[in-house]
């Protein structure tokens, strides 16, 4: 599958975070989506991105739409919870923190246009809509070390690619994560933590297993400490990645897994087995 994205983007991000999260291969197309005529057009008609390009061509949007369908393509540390509130729950804090970025990037836009064109009382009400959002992320967030059930999800992502891109862009000339400390701290305990575990499994950056190829460069330098934080994310050893992938790759092409028959040589997926257990292989069907 392909991932029509650019480097800057934080909702692209918050798909990328989910595709290094359940060890999914993906290709990487950065495009410029600043033209009125541009690559996206094709297989987005909004020419947003992110888009995501399934391997039957099958073009899939917007960020929410993607993350649920990858959580949903396979077993591999899932992000959404399966009942129903604890989902509801974490699909709110997405909407929040992407709420967040959307008024964000209308601050941003609005900035670049030419002075004489810029409204202030518009730039003040994303603002002052920013700060609501900031405060009730906080309010929620609390002491807590992750956003819901005591546990990792969508929501600690969407947050950390929200408080990340209010750091890289600050819009309206706003230190977000100064003011919002408890936020920013989450993110980069979480960054730290998912770190240190990638250690403690011995990884190394030549593990690197998941390939990205760049067709199209946008050219975005401001972008390459956002690069820098999903290569860490990347990291995996390479015979856990075999044997996820056989899993993957058979989920995402729609076969229902039983037991360990779809994987056959169990000898030689070790960590397969240990990853899915049976229980989750059952009644594993892609949702589109
Ligand atoms: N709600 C969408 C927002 C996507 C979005 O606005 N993406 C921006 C890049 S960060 C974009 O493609 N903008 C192009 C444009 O508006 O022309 C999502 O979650 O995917």
């Amino acid at each position: 599958m392909k991932l029509l994205a650019s480097l800057a983007s934080p909702y692209t991000r918050k798909v990328r975070v989910v595709l290094v999260e359940k060890k999914i291969e993906f290709d990487l197309d950065l495009v410029d989506v600043a033209p009125i005529d541009n690559a996206v057009n094709a297989h987005n008609p909004l020419g947003k991105i992110p888009t995501l390009i399934l391997d039957d061509g099958t073009p899939l949007y917007d960020s929410r739409v993607i993350v649920e369908f990858l959580d949903s393509a396979s077993p591999i540390s899932r992000l959404i919870p399966d009942e129903k509130r604890d989902r509801v729950a974490v699909r709110r804090w997405e909407a929040l923190a992407d709420g967040v970025v959307d008024a964000g990037i209308l601050v941003r836009s609005e900035s670049l246009r030419d002075k004489k064109e810029r409204s202030k009382p518009w730039t003040d009400k994303q603002v002052a809509r920013m700060h609501r959002g900031m405060e009730q992320l906080a309010n929620d967030l609390g002491d807590k070390g992750f956003c819901h059930a005591d546990r990792y999800s969508l929501a600690d992502i969407a947050l950390g690619c929200c408080t990340g891109w209010l750091d890289f862009r600050k819009p309206g000339d706003v230190d977000w994560c100064a003011r919002y400390a408890t936020l920013a701290q989450h993110c980069l305990r979480n960054k730290h933590q998912r770190q240190r575990e990638r250690r403690r499994h011995r990884l190394h950056p030549q593990d690197l297993q998941v390939h990205r190829r760049r067709t199209v460069r946008a050219g975005d330098d401001d972008a390459r400490e956002e690069e820098d934080l999903d290569r860490v994310a990347l990291e995996q050893p390479p015979d856990q990645a075999r044997g996820e992938k056989a899993v993957v790759e058979a989920l995402i092409r729609g076969e229902r897994l039983r037991g360990r028959s779809i994987l056959g040589r169990g000898a030689e997926h070790p960590h397969a087995a240990r990853l899915v257990p049976e229980k989750h292989l059952q009644h594993q069907e892609v949702h589109m």
